[in-house]
């Protein structure tokens, strides 16, 4: 092959990579934005209001704009990651479970019903592959009370899911919702607004915590789209993209790679 033809095919390569991310990009664009319902809980209790309501210094997050679109995490080097309960406002609130699911489905359990606000996880994510999970509540039956649980083989790309205590389960994933509709919203911490959670010290909302607020009504039936039901707070854990998106990324990384080596080889 000429130097000329090969030069085309890596550029073409690169090029179908690029395309390939330019789509998956602006899938997820699309993706983002969720419109929310009139909450069903009353006046006061939008989850904007709510995220006002506990804001104590720096600018409002905007719940319409600042969505992220993420959809799954990873953990970061502290290999830990700590969860707090901010609110449930939902008439399942003493039912809806919430935790972290991997690839294969396989679910670990974090906050269980009984769970309420200001309540705490922590999520170890083991050498070995499995996670180890310790939650305290908060509540007067269960101060001091800690609940430990191990889940073997379960990895470090994982999603957050709500599950009611039917068995429906909505997840961070939109694909694996019903309808394939977005059931959650996650929000970035912007290192300037400050935060007074229920039970805690207030603090900054740093870039490396999340806010993932769940609506526990699937859209197929009736439902407020509040996305005020489970509205949890999570940290040292890194957005990856989705399986497609990496597939996406791999295309362009070997394209730009291939380019890179042979500019390199005709440079020397
Ligand atoms: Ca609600
Ligand atoms: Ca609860
Ligand atoms: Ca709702």
């Amino acid at each position: 092959m000429s130097a000329l033809s090969l030069n085309k095919l890596l550029t073409s390569t690169a090029g179908v990579g690029l395309m390939t991310l330019a789509t998956v990009i602006t899938s997820g664009e699309a993706a983002r934005a969720v419109s929310f319902g009139s909450s069903w809980d009353g006046p006061g209790k939008s989850l904007q209001e709510q995220l006002n309501a506990i804001t104590v210094g720096g600018p409002n997050i905007d719940t319409v704009n600042n969505q992220t679109g993420f959809q799954l995490f990873t953990n970061t080097a502290t290999g830990s990651s700590i969860g707090s309960l901010m609110f449930e406002i939902a008439g399942f609130a003493p039912t809806n479970k919430f935790g972290i699911y991997n690839q294969n489905g396989d679910k670990a359990l974090l906050f269980d019903g009984y769970n309420d606000s200001g309540d705490r996880t922590v999520v170890d994510f083991l050498g070995d592959g499995s996670v180890s999970v310790s939650t305290k509540g908060y509540l007067p039956e269960y101060k001091g009370s800690t609940v430990d649980r191990e889940y073997a083989n379960f990895g470090n790309v994982f999603g957050y899911y709500l599950e009611r205590s039917d068995g429906t389960t909505f997840y961070t994933e939109n694909s694996r919702n019903q309808g394939s509709y977005q059931q959650a919203v996650v929000y970035q911490g912007n290192n300037q607004t400050e935060l007074k959670l229920a039970g805690k010290q207030p603090g900054i909302f740093t870039d490396n915590e999340f806010i993932i607020a769940f609506e526990d009504l699937t859209r197929a039936g009736s439902t407020d789209s509040d996305f005020n039901d489970m509205v949890v707070m999570v940290e040292s854990v890194k957005p990856v993209p989705e399986p497609a998106t990496l597939a996406g990324l791999g295309l362009v990384a070997g394209a730009l790679g291939l380019k890179g080596r042979r500019k390199a080889s005709k440079t020397c």
